[in-house]
């Protein structure tokens, strides 16, 4: 595996884009604290985001290869944030920046929050409420290529509440009634369950809403053209949301969770559905693996993350990036661990 890419702060989650020919990385900001560690993610107690920025992926990676833009975002700065700056996106349209960022609101409920900068580096103001119709993490935008239309994934498992939106009554934005009877690790199980699938918007084109409410993005077993299994922990959508396009074949990638595999879907539409095609990266050092791919030059790149500088301590994470290479058929060839 490759060096740790950003080695002066404890960094996680990354999000890459290439804006004005630069690759910008927005990654979480990982800090100690002394909250005891459990399955909530309660010890993930993030408080403010950097920007980086580097003009070469190939290694070696020396310690000044990527710029670090300083703090563009505080918790204190978003009033509805109570706590937990958890892993943010960014995109840009209309010559204008966005930084997509989940949070706890003042009752513990994670939503998504949008941050409007002139710049790739901010800095970004945020909205004074959180996106209406948002809920749950990990918040991951795509604007296509080929049409300009922008869409927001996101969603997350345990910790990250997805699954406390199961019932069927809804509020005026669709979303479904939070469900604290779920709340902490868990999730559907058992024989015939499906497992419970992330979530797509369309974004309205000034960037700061959805245009409709959420829905999911289904993914199917190629085996048998049906939803993946709840109790298949291999392959089930847990967290970290990833879109890219490559020709004319969209890719949702993103973590197994518990099983710690960073996997992918195709499809044939940014809305879905999509079904399963493989791995990407087998576990790393540390709980949570969390993901970005990008093209740059030519070439393809997935940004990730593990916990080598911090020795194996799950919320003290470091950002990596490595070539991944495609297939003739279009499959993503699995990472090598050297
Ligand atoms: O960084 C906090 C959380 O850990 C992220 O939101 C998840 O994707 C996992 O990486």
């Amino acid at each position: 595996m490759t060096p740790p890419l950003i080695t002066h702060l404890y960094t996680a989650d990354p999000s890459a884009h290439v804006f004005e020919g630069k690759v910008y990385i927005y990654p979480s900001h990982d800090r100690e604290t002394d909250i005891q560690f459990n399955d909530n993610g309660d010890q993930y107690d993030m408080a403010d985001y950097h920007v980086f920025s580097t003009s070469t992926l190939d290694p070696p990676y020396a310690a000044d290869a990527v710029t670090d833009h300083g703090v563009v975002l505080r918790a204190e700065d978003v009033p509805w944030v109570s706590k937990q700056l958890w892993a943010p996106d960014a995109a840009t349209k209309n010559g204008k920046y966005y930084l997509y960022f989940p949070a706890r609101d003042k009752e513990g409920i994670f939503r998504i929050g949008v941050a409007e900068g002139a710049s790739p580096t901010g800095p970004f103001r945020p909205d004074p409420e959180p996106i209406a119709g948002s809920f749950s993490i990990d918040p991951a935008s795509f604007v296509d290529p080929d049409t300009g239309s922008a869409y927001l994934y996101f969603g997350g498992l345990w910790g990250g509440q997805l699954q406390c939106y199961q019932g069927t009554v809804a509020d005026a934005h669709g979303v479904p009634l939070f469900d604290k009877a779920w709340e902490g690790p868990k999730e559907p199980s058992g024989s015939g369950k499906r497992a419970l699938y992330p979530k797509v918007a369309a974004l309205t084109d000034d960037m700061h809403g959805f245009a409709g409410a959420a829905r999911d993005l289904v993914i199917l077993a190629p085996e048998t053209g049906e939803p993946l299994a709840a109790d298949d922990h291999d392959r089930r959508f847990f967290e970290a949301a990833w879109m890219h396009k490559r020709g004319q074949t969209y890719y949702f990638s993103y973590s197994t969770g518990d099983s710690h595999y960073l996997v992918y879907a195709t499809g044939t539409s940014p809305l879905g559905p999509f079904t399963y095609a493989g791995r990407i990266l087998e576990p790393v050092l540390g709980w949570t693996t969390h993901h970005s791919i990008v093209e740059f030059r030519g070439r393809w790149w997935l940004f990730h993350h593990d916990c080598e500088m911090s020795k194996g301590v799950s919320h003290l994470r470091n950002v990596k990036v490595a070539e991944i290479f495609y297939d003739d058929e279009g499959r993503i060839l699995p990472v090598k661990s050297e």
